[in-house]
């Protein structure tokens, strides 16, 4: 996986080389993604992903990265279905939360029918269904000195553990749930159960699955290797993956 990774980065004559799609120069852009950037410009970071209808979804929507974390501990609790699963909501909060699914399941829920864009460059359009992160943040309680969302996940890559980060602009947005259903049912686990964050605005390496912990910083610098995330330690990828 890595490998196949460092090959496509390293071997391919730089970083994301041939997807023109993801410069910020407009005149090298498709007139459609012309469009979106000067949409995006107008709008900014509150503008919503584009949604899509129910016939438009994917008839396969592909796993990447980890499919199954494999660890005894993840195990267990995919065994018992994820009963004694629980969400930590910690750091820079007043009140540290620990979630069961099912409380999860209780809040208010938003579904969305997005397109999920792999920087390896394949896409799928899906449905996905949980509370918004702002409800769980809100039941928490951000202190003033938090400024981004560690989410701390149960799977290790190559080693290390997949964590990923985002600041309070998209922790906020709408379109970001903590997604426990893709097209109406239960998250697979190779689509991140029992959740999986969703942060439309964002490349699909932002979308962290199998999520245990949200830990509430002040800074990344402490945290993995401190660029913010698996792929931004280990690759150099982009800590915002804007789209
Ligand atoms: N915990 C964890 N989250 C992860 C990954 C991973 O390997 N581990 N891969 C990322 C990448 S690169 C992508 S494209 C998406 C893939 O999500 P999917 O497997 O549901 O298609 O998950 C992202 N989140
Ligand atoms: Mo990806």
């Amino acid at each position: 996986m890595i490998t196949r990774r460092n090959a496509l980065i390293l071997g391919a004559g730089g970083l994301l080389a041939g997807c023109d799609r993801f410069t910020n120069d407009p005149w090298l852009l498709s007139a459609e993604d012309a469009h979106r950037f000067l949409q995006r410009s107008i709008t900014g970071r509150a503008a919503k992903a584009r949604e899509f209808r129910a016939e438009q979804r994917s008839p396969f929507f592909r796993t990447n990265g980890t499919a199954n974390p494999n660890t005894p501990e993840y195990e267990a609790l995919a065994a018992g279905r994820f009963a004694d699963w629980r969400l930590k909501v910690d750091g820079l909060v007043a009140r540290p939360l620990s979630l069961s699914l099912a409380q999860l399941q209780s809040m208010p829920q938003r579904a969305q029918i997005t397109r999920h864009d792999c920087v390896e460059g394949w896409s799928a359009i899906g449905k996905w269904q949980g509370p918004r992160l702002e409800t769980v943040l809100d039941l928490a309680g951000m202190r003033d000195t938090a400024r981004y969302l560690v989410f701390h996940c149960a799977d290790l890559l190559g080693g290390r553990p997949y964590y990923e980060s985002i600041d309070l602009v998209d922790a906020f947005h709408p379109q970001t749930i903590l997604a426990w259903a893709l097209n109406d049912r239960y998250l697979s686990v190779g689509h991140g159960a029992p959740i999986r964050l969703r942060v439309e605005r964002q490349l699909g390496y932002k979308h962290a699955k199998y999520v245990m912990r949200i830990e509430a910083v002040a800074s990344l610098a402490g945290i993995g290797g401190g660029k913010g995330g698996f792929w931004e330690d280990v690759a150099g990828y982009e800590w915002y993956a804007g789209i």
